[in-house]
């Protein structure tokens, strides 16, 4: 029944008939995470990416009352171009397909159509956490309780030092969420491969996550995993470059009364403006190498049930 709500772009249908691996891949990065043109540039690179390391990209967003799993080129196109549209999570989702909105789904939303379409793995940038002030604002992303509740493994760069990432990780131990750093002991901060906080877990190969995602299921545990991959040496900005432009946009969107899903957009494209686009280059290489990790762990996830 549910599956009349999908649909399969021919590429992922090809892929489900074969069952291979598939990554699936989020929207709101597209339109609200990144300008255009670069947003529709880096969607498709990811996806290449992914072809390249031998599985097949599922890019999500909600059109015309149905969840699209993978997306057509003119789709891609329009979504990266397109005003209003809906940046949606587990709350809006329902409402988003029952109006026939176009929407596009965030970390939590896109898990929730990975699951519903049988796709175990999922590559992303920055999830989103708890915020600076959640004590007094409480604004912790729906991502975060999303992780504890639907099986499918997460590979972010870990998360964005405009959130408060000490918090971020206790919120996901209570949920029960595993944090598992990919090839080091400490937790990165996504433009910056150390945030000074040592990772919970620590995995150095594809076939481990892919065995411990599977484990879970098995212990009837649900939830996903939070996969943290360390944006490549190349491409990092250290914590003291990147601190000042973290900072101002904090101050400015306090001044201006930013709030609610309107907060992690806001700082993005402040960030994005103060370092003159350096953060969106290194956000597009850490996309990519998430990409490749993501295609690797969905490869193994298909040898293992195999
Ligand atoms: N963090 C990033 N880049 C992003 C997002 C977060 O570094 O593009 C997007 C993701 O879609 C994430 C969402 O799921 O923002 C979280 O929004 P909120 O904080 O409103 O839950
Ligand atoms: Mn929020």
């Amino acid at each position: 029944m549910t599956l009349d709500l999908l649909q399969f772009s021919p590429e992922v249908a090809a892929a489900r008939a074969a069952g291979t691996a598939i990554v699936a891949l989020e929207s709101t990065i597209i339109t609200h995470g990144m300008p255009f043109p670069q947003n529709v540039e880096a969607a498709r690179a990811v996806e290449a990416e992914i072809r390249k390391h031998g599985a097949t990209p599922a890019t999500i967003a909600v059109m015309d009352g149905r969840i699209l799993i993978g997306l057509t080129d003119q789709q891609l196109d329009a979504l990266g171009q397109a005003q209003h549209v809906m940046k949606i999570s587990r709350a809006d989702i329902a409402a988003c397909i029952a109006k026939g909105a176009v929407g596009a789904t965030t970390v939590a939303a896109t898990m929730i159509c990975a699951r519903l379409a049988g796709i175990d793995v999922f590559a992303t940038g920055g999830i989103g956490g708890v915020h600076r002030g959640a004590e007094t604002s409480f604004d912790i992303s729906a991502d975060l309780p999303e992780l504890g509740e639907t099986a499918v493994t997460v590979i972010a760069a870990g998360a964005k030092a405009i959130l408060d990432l000490p918090k971020t990780l206790e919120y996901l131990e209570t949920k029960g969420v595993p944090v598992i750093t990919f090839g080091q002991d400490q937790f990165p901060a996504f433009w910056s491969r150390d945030s000074g906080l040592k990772s919970p877990l620590r995995m150095d190969t594809a076939a481990e996550i892919a065995a411990a995602q599977l484990m879970r299921t098995k212990l009837g545990l649900p939830g996903g995993q939070l996969v943290a991959n360390p944006i490549p040496v190349a491409d990092e900005i250290p914590r003291e470059a990147i601190n000042p432009a973290i900072e101002q946009a904090l101050v400015e969107a306090e001044a201006q009364g930013i709030a609610a899903k309107e907060v992690t957009p806001f700082l993005l494209q402040r960030i994005f403006e103060l370092t003159e686009g350096r953060s969106l280059v290194s956000n597009i290489a850490l996309v990519l190498n998430n990409a490749r990790l993501g295609a690797a762990i969905a490869r193994e996830i298909v040898a293992l049930r195999a």
